[in-house]
Parts: C-alpha cells; sequence; structure tokens
C-alpha cells in the first residue's frame, strides 16, 4: 500500500475526469506554522484615471454613473456577439472535410463593477456588501439565462495583473453564451452518471466525505464549505461547496447567499494573508446550464485557480511536462489547506 504523504502517485478529478501527479517526497519538510500580517497596498477611494470608477469615460467613451452599489455594463470589448447566425456549421478548408469544422457563436459579456471603492477588493468588502455583489450575479445569471439563445452563463473574477487583470478596481466578468463551454460540459457529464447511479449530487457525496475527514477543509459556515479537492492542480487551488445541494446562484436562500458572501471574505482574506499580498486568482462559479432543463444532477460551486506557489512572486508554471503530458504539483492539497487554515489569526487580528 502507498502512502499518499511520501510517494509519487496520480489523483483523480471525479468532475472533471482528468488525473494530477503529485510528488510530495520533492515537499517533505513540514511546514512551521507562521503567519504573515497582510500589508493592504493603498490605492485611492477614487482614482480619477480608471475606467471602472463612478462618473468616469469608460475606453469606449461611455460615462460610468455615480453608483454606489455594484455597477453592471456590456463589455465595451466583447469577446462575443448577441447578433448573428444561430450555431450554424461551417467547414473551414475543403466543405465536405471533416477536418476543418466551425461553429458560430453568439454570446453577451458584461462587466461587473463589486463595489464605487477603488481601494477595495472582495476581500476587503463588508459582508453586506460581497452579498450585494452575490445577488448582482444571481440577478445576472437570471437575465441572461432567460434569454432564448443562451445557454450557459459564466460568472468570473481575475484578479491581479499575473492573472491578466486589467485594472486593480474590484471587478469581475460575465460571459454568457449560446454554447455550454468545454469544462462546464465534462463537469455536466460527470454529475449526470454520478446521479443517476447514487440518486444523490456527487459533490454532496464528496462533501460529506470531505467533512468526516477533516483534512482538505479551509474555513466553513452554517451554508458552505470552503476546501482544498483532493484533486487540486493548482499550489492553493480551492472550491466553495453549498452544504446544500443546489444548481445555481439564482436558487440559492437569502440566507445561503448571506452565507456565501462570508464564505468568500473569510477565504479571499486569507489568500491575502497567506503571502502578505493581494492574491492573484481566477476565479468562477459553475452551475447548471440555463438550457431549460432541470438540472438536479448539478451542485452549485466556485473553482479559486490562483498561480502563486512560494511567495508574492514566485509563481507556478503549466510548462514542460504539464504543458506536454499531465498536471503536476508537489506541495500537496493536505498541505496547502493547512497552510491557509493557519492564516485564521492573521484573518482575525
Ligand atoms: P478584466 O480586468 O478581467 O480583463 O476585465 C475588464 C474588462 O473590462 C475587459 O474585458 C472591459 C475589457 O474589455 N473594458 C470595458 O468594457 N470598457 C473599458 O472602458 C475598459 C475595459
Ligand atoms: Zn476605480
Amino acid at each position: 500500500m502507498f502512502d499518499l504523504r511520501e510517494q509519487p502517485h496520480r489523483r483523480y478529478n471525479p468532475l472533471s475526469g482528468e488525473w494530477v501527479l503529485v510528488s510530495p517526497h520533492r515537499t517533505k519538510r513540514p511546514w512551521q506554522g507562521q503567519v504573515e500580517t497582510p500589508t493592504p497596498e493603498q490605492r485611492p477611494v477614487y482614482d480619477p484615471t480608471c475606467y471602472l470608477c463612478p462618473g468616469n469615460t469608460r475606453a469606449g467613451g461611455v460615462q460610468n454613473p455615480n453608483y454606489s452599489t455594484t455597477f453592471v455594463f456590456e463589455n465595451d470589448f466583447a469577446a462575443l456577439l448577441p447578433d448573428g447566425p444561430p450555431g450554424e456549421m461551417k467547414a473551414g478548408g475543403n466543405a465536405e472535410s471533416p477536418l476543418f469544422w466551425a461553429k458560430s457563436e453568439r454570446g453577451i459579456c458584461r462587466v461587473v463593477c463589486f463595489s464605487p471603492r477603488h481601494d477595495l477588493s472582495l476581500g476587503r468588502l463588508e459582508v453586506p456588501a460581497i452579498r450585494a455583489v452575490v445577488d448582482e450575479w444571481a440577478n445576472q445569471v437570471t437575465e441572461l439565462g432567460a434569454l432564448p439563445f443562451v445557454n450557459y452563463v459564466q460568472v468570473f473574477e481575475n484578479r491581479g495583473a499575473m492573472m491578466g487583470a486589467s485594472n486593480p478596481h474590484p471587478h469581475g466578468q460575465i460571459w454568457a453564451t449560446e454554447t455550454v463551454p468545454l469544462h462546464v460540459v465534462r463537469e455536466s457529464e460527470h454529475q449526470a452518471a454520478y446521479f443517476q447511479r447514487h440518486g444523490r449530487t456527487l459533490l454532496a457525496d464528496y462533501l460529506e466525505q470531505e467533512l468526516a475527514m477533516n483534512e482538505r477543509l479551509v474555513c466553513t459556515n452554517e451554508h458552505f464549505v470552503a476546501l482544498v479537492p483532493f484533486w487540486a492542480v493548482w499550489p492553493f487551488e480551492t472550491m466553495v461547496l453549498s452544504r446544500r445541494p443546489t444548481p445555481s446562484l439564482t436558487r440559492l436562500t437569502g440566507d445561503e447567499r448571506d452565507g456565501l458572501a462570508d464564505i468568500l471574505k473569510q477565504l479571499v482574506t486569507r489568500y491575502d494573508a497567506l503571502f502578505q499580498v493581494t492574491f492573484p486568482y481566477s476565479m468562477g462559479f459553475h452551475q447548471q446550464p440555463t438550457d431549460g432543463a432541470e438540472h438536479p444532477e448539478w451542485h452549485l460551486h466556485a473553482h479559486f485557480y490562483p498561480p502563486l506557489l512560494r511567495s508574492a512572486t514566485v509563481r507556478k508554471f503549466m510548462v514542460g511536462y504539464e504543458l506536454l503530458a499531465e498536471a503536476q504539483r508537489d506541495l500537496t492539497p493536505e498541505q496547502a489547506a493547512a497552510r491557509l487554515r493557519a492564516c485564521v489569526a492573521a484573518v482575525a487580528a
């Protein structure tokens, strides 16, 4: 019997069907539990040159209103457009060939400002202000998901220049598309197969066992749990799961929305404390397609994919073996969870 803490092994991701190579022998030294206190970067409350601040003019020439909570606008440089032929297939080369497929894709891209305050971030907003962001996300999913040609609404945030965010003003994006995108399709298939077989959501069963094992939990509250998944690829990757299996942000109760706001604050505050930096990441929610069907197999969750490995500047690169063969990590998910849990002192301070 091999030991997950000692020997190289591969772990299976039951949501995506992918594997990750784990090399724990390379980081056997126990971590000494040092807790760092974050020093918030100094940014002005209002920046006259920021295209997201209230009252300012955006790159496209439109002026933002003097908003006081959240503010949503159509992306001025949208990656997708709502007009065009519906899902039309076209061969790019030889019309008869199956090797040059293309399919038209319609969609809507929006930007969500989390707050009028230029100096804050998702982790530094008060819980009621984060709750307003949760409500905005849910409203957007309802509104965009109701459009006849929209089958999936992806809510996400790129945070930090390292992840390609174009501006430090707290904001995220929403892309609503005609096609259910690749990673969501994979998770749909695996959750559907599991639900059909067991009559429970894959993530409800997973969460129950994670709660019992208590090895990879980062923080919890009455309605949500944040943990480092068994199959995490990025060093400090986490997942946020609802305790009650619910397929969508739109189905959360008021109390659950408060719970989500609270867990997001707890988690992001820990990230910021870990290396004393506004932790860069891409995060986003996965939920049921908005194709009009019921999706009892879908269990709402968020993924956080942060690139940092050892410090504010030392990041993990997905290169070499990972690019060519398979994802790999040295730090185990259990070690990563312990380090994020240890940031609790800094969070409480
Ligand atoms: P990111 O920081 O995650 O890149 O999101 C910012 C988005 O805001 C980006 O997609 C849009 C960009 O197209 N944007 C506008 O719509 N108007 C602007 O004036 C500047 C940026
Ligand atoms: Zn701003």
